[in-house]
């Protein structure tokens, strides 16, 4: 079956994370994706946070699964002429960078439409043009300058950031979703186009409901917020903890068993309201105008969500899931990292997947979670340094031997 990128080549400068999590995302859509890695060592991550010895990390084969890997040097001469190639032959070029840094290798966005005015050049960036644009950026700098820190946490506790990488990944995705609409406006207009997205401009995207707080803000408390109504509320939207963020509460209550774990996120809907108290054994509350409506809970919210831990101590959080989804009540165990490895519907479905790998063996990582019915996402390992350099020079190039063999000595493959 086809792909939908199937026929698009993609040059991917990246590295880290963010801007692999875009050039793998395009690889399982059927692009082919030319990792360009520097000789010798390549993308730093495949030696970062190792579990085993001498083989490219997990951080490292989880974000370049079903790449081509090819070892050059864009700075050396004949680097220049092999890279001035590819630019010519591929349709996208994607790159995370600091700021400049493939401009000083010879190559800024007027050069690359010289060679290639078909070419869609993509880049993340820390921040957009202004005070910081220069600046170096990783996954929590963005999260803190995005407005996620400042909105996570307990009131009483610092700003936190989120396991989520909403910084690296959650911009590669913004990223890969303008190259993908680059690519069609390109079948009309015939031009490539820069795509550039800044990492504290993807994170505030994704907190854009806290923005909204902050404008509703200045109209009264925000009544869904555990500081009302008995707390107090500053100038700035405070850390809500746990609370849901949307238009019904929400909390994560206790479940049996007592491990760091052992909770389950209660959606309280106005129609789950009944079946929740009988459930909880307080069936007198159902109709007590005290708690029958939203706004007569809303002030008691935790006394509310006091009451449900009650009951949800008595069970485990599995148990809460299927007694309170067989009533429609909206809710989701906390499943730890060791919970999702195992679970077999998302091995079913292809969301955790299992890959081999010539040296590291075998090992989990996280498939395409975008399902497509005619485009089937086929996970494959990532690349070894350099795996495919003979294959590009020779087979998509059309060097010679000699021509890869004499790049080779030069230091620029
Ligand atoms: N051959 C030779 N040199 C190469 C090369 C290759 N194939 N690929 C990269 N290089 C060089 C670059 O030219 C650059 O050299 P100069 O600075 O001399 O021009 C250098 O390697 C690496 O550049 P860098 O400054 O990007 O790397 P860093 O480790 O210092 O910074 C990071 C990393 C992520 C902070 C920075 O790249 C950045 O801010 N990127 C943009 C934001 C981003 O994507 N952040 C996500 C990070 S993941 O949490």
């Amino acid at each position: 079956m086809s792909k939908a990128l199937e026929g698009v080549r993609v040059l991917d400068m990246t590295h880290v994370q963010s801007g692999p999590t875009c050039t793998q995302l395009l690889a399982w859509l059927g692009a082919d994706v030319i990792k360009v890695e520097r000789p010798g060592t390549g993308d730093i991550t495949r030696g970062q946070l190792r579990d085993l010895p001498d083989v490219d990390s997990l951080y490292f084969t989880m974000l370049n699964g079903n790449k081509r890997s090819i070892t050059l040097n864009p700075k050396e001469p004949r680097g220049k002429e092999i890279f001035t190639r590819l630019i010519e032959t591929c349709d996208v070029m994607v790159e995370n960078f600091a700021p400049g840094a493939i401009d000083r290798m010879g190559f800024p966005w007027e050069r690359i439409q010289e060679i290639n005015p078909r070419m869609i050049y993509a880049s993340v960036k820390g921040f957009g043009p202004g005070a910081y644009e220069d600046c170096k950026v990783y996954e929590n700098v963005a999260q803190c300058t995005g407005g996620a820190a400042t909105t996570t946490g307990f009131d009483d506790g610092p700003p936190l950031v989120t396991g989520a990488q909403i910084g690296d990944t959650g911009t590669g995705l913004h990223l890969a979703i303008g190259i993908v609409s680059a690519l069609y406006q390109r079948v009309s207009s015939g031009r490539g186009q820069r795509v550039v997205c800044a990492m504290q401009d993807g994170v505030l995207n994704l907190c854009r409901v806290k923005l909204r707080d902050q404008q509703r803000l200045t109209h009264g408390p925000l009544t869904e917020y555990p500081q009302y109504p008995n707390g107090s509320f500053g100038e700035a939207v405070p850390r809500a903890g746990n609370a849901s963020g949307g238009g019904q509460p929400g909390w994560a209550v206790k479940c049996k068993g007592g491990g760091p774990n052992d909770y389950i996120y209660v959606i309280i809907q106005p129609p789950g309201w009944a079946p929740l108290m009988r459930i909880i054994g307080r069936p007198e509350l159902i109709d007590d105008p005290e708690w029958a409506t939203p706004a007569a809970r809303l002030p008691k919210l935790d006394q509310c969500f006091a009451m449900i831990e009650e009951w949800t101590l008595t069970r485990s959080k599995f148990e809460v899931m299927a007694i309170l989804n067989a009533e429609d009540v909206p809710c989701g165990p906390i499943l730890s990292m060791k919970e999702i490895a195992e679970d077999e519907s998302l091995r079913a479905t292809g969301t955790v997947v299992e890959v081999d790998h010539p040296t590291r063996g075998k090992y989990l990582t996280v498939g395409n979670p975008i399902k497509m019915s005619d485009s089937p996402a086929e996970v494959a390992r990532s690349p070894l340094l350099g795996e495919h350099t003979d294959e590009i020079l020779g087979g998509l190039l059309g060097l010679t031997p000699r021509e890869i063999a004499a790049a080779r000595e030069e230091g620029a493959v």
